[in-house]
């Protein structure tokens, strides 16, 4: 086997090792990635001078200048290793010990090291281990049963490999033949030996003598004459395009997962300044308490999730920057430091969308903490002719928000809190736009990044060529909670209760009827604002059968919900809930 073939296996094995490392990492922890804790020792042990010429020399790369550079030394390590490897697996197994071991050394000496941490030096020195030995039982070294056959590693037809030659055998079919140290399944591509080197492309392998010769030997003696092993450059290289998958997937999905615990991380770390003006405490009224209500507050583990990201975008706040501009004076470009050493506010609100059938359950409250979308509009200078807010998330979503409703003194932030927690990482960690009244996709953009003040006659948001309303303020509407569509109610007196909300307008009163009878004034919850819902509450003295309520609710403007049904599509549902209950 030419000194390449071993090249290549070890260049494929350390790239399984290191994808395999990547991954464990991924779901162990993230810093344990021996490349990095590698990395980071090396930066640790450079003398002063030489970190400062490397500094010097590649400024602001000198993080990837450091990381590029340990990856080319573990290439030649690797390259260098697997040409060993070729004749002894011994030696290959120590060569990945000994990278091992350097990569152990740096993982423990790190601060804050925990026992967990060798995990993914570990597991990826095994994985290279056994890549190697597999790409070189592959590529037919040691056919004769050397060292690989001992570790266990082989299939199950491992052991058939010294079996006395059946004379019926032919070239295409003797998995046993062929399979001489090989894992199943692999082993039964005869191919391999039809097309093995010199062999050529053998329309009729048996009628190729020099095939049907080999064919006809025993796999012990799957060698040239000069008694080296046979050189089988497609299996070698079939296997090493199946390891470079296998360790580009681990890789991936490790620095996916990786991604995700240091968004994470940095989430947790985000000590939240105090407002400038916070709400106060809630009213103490705003929750009648009752079972199976929805509570005031939703909490952040409850709350409803909409948006078009199939993997949660993972964006940390030291990378992240909002940029405003477009019909602006001054376009804008703000850190998360520069957000958070502005004037925070605090603000009921409650989200919904406009998917939210009637009665249905996309719709939350919370109290969220940001910086007024306006004072930082203002800053920019928006120009007259504008009236929409193009604001794209990190992930490339967008939303088309109208100028004059963001700028009209409500409480629309760029929220950084949920609940006096930082945004968790769904409801767009570390900014998104909260902005009371609209229905979520003209508003409420999550990892908000950008910000390009436009006008509507001149851009479109992601929803509107997909059949949705370009504006699309919240309509009024009222949900009963319990008792629960289809419930059994005992006789006699029960609460019925639920919200209702018209954000920005607020609730003035609700409704309930039974069976098409007369409409009757709920007890309205306290609210600390307009934004929120309100919760109601009736009780009901109920009669045994069968029994339909309604509820309708009518906003601070004296609008009285509609009993049209009509569906979400283009700008949000209308119509009265109702439920049927079964009481006796
Ligand atoms: N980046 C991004 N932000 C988004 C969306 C989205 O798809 N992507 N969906 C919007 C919609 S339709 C709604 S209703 C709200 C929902 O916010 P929540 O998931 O925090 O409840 O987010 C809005 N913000
Ligand atoms: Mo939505």
């Amino acid at each position: 086997m030419p000194g390449w073939a071993g090249a290549l296996g070890g260049l494929v094995a350390g790239g399984v090792a290191l994808g395999v490392a990547q991954l464990v990492a991924g779901v162990t922890k993230p810093e344990a990635f021996p490349v990095v804790a590698v990395g980071n020792a090396v930066v640790d042990l450079t003398p002063a001078p030489l970190k400062e010429w490397a500094i010097r020399t590649f400024g602001e790369s000198d993080k990837a200048a450091l990381v590029g550079g340990v990856f080319v030394a573990l290439v030649a390590v690797a390259a260098g290793i697997g040409a060993l490897a070729r004749r002894s697996a011994a030696v290959g197994r120590a060569g990945f010990a000994a990278v091992g071991l350097v990569g152990l050394a740096a993982v423990v000496t790190r601060p804050g090291a925990g026992l967990l941490d060798v995990a993914p030096v570990l597991v990826g020195v095994a994985a290279g281990m056994w890549t190697l030995e597999w790409l070189l039982r592959r590529a037919g070294a040691r056919a004769e049963g050397g060292p690989a056959r001992r570790t266990g590693e082989a299939g199950p037809l491992a052991g058939t490999a010294a079996a006395p030659p059946r004379p019926s055998d032919d070239v295409g079919a003797p998995a046993e033949t062929e399979g001489s140290g090989r894992p199943a399944g692999i082993a039964r591509s005869g191919e391999t030996v039809v097309r093995a080197p010199q062999a050529g492309p053998a329309a009729n392998p048996a009628a190729n003598p020099e095939v049907r010769e080999r064919a006809e030997r025993p796999a012990v003696m799957r060698s040239s004459e000069d008694g080296r092993p046979v050189f089988n450059r497609r299996g070698l290289l079939v296997g090493a395009a199946g390891g470079v998958v296998a360790a580009g997937a681990s890789a991936a999905l490790g620095r996916m997962l990786s991604a995700g615990r240091e968004a994470e991380t940095a989430r947790v770390a985000v000590s939240l300044p105090r407002p400038a003006r916070a709400a106060g405490p809630l009213p103490a009224g705003v929750d009648f308490r009752i079972p199976g209500l929805s509570p005031f507050v939703t909490s952040n583990r409850d709350f409803y999730r909409v948006d078009t990201a199939l993997l949660v975008p993972r964006v940390e706040p030291r990378e992240w920057t909002l940029r405003i501009h477009g019909l602006v004076d001054r376009p804008v470009e703000l850190t998360y430091a520069d957000l958070l050493r502005r004037p925070l506010m605090e603000a009921d609100v409650t989200l919904t969308c406009v998917s939210n059938e009637v009665g249905g359950p996309y719709v939350g409250n919370a109290r969220w903490l940001g910086v007024r979308m306006a004072d930082v509009l203002r800053e920019a200078g928006i120009r007259s002719e504008a009236d929409m807010l193009l604001s794209t998330s990190h992930d490339g979503w967008t939303c088309g928000t109208p100028v004059d409703v963001v700028m009209d003194g409500r409480n629309a932030l760029f929220a950084i809190a949920m609940n006096g927690e930082p945004l968790p990482l769904d409801h767009g960690f570390p900014v998104r736009q909260v902005v009371p009244g609209l229905y979520g996709y003209v508003s409420a953009t999550k990892w908000v990044v950008d910000i390009k003040v436009t006008r509507f006659d001149q851009d479109e948001a992601y929803w509107t060529p997909r059949g949705w309303a370009a504006r699309a303020p919240i309509k009024t509407q009222s949900r009963i909670d319990v008792p629960r569509n289809g419930a059994s109610v005992p006789p006699g007196r029960t609460k019925v209760a639920g919200v209702a909300w018209a954000q920005h307008t607020g609730i003035a009163a609700v409704e309930v009827r039974i069976d098409g009878g007369a409409w009757r004034q709920a007890a309205l919850a306290e609210v600390p604002g307009p934004d929120t819902w309100r919760q109601w509450a009736l009780d009901w003295d109920a009669a045994p059968g069968e029994h339909v309520i309604e509820v309708r609710a009518t906003d601070a403007a004296g609008r009285t919900q509609p009993e049209q049904r009509t569906s979400p599509a283009p700008d949000g549902a209308t119509g009265w809930h109702s439920v049927t209950v079964r009481v006796g």
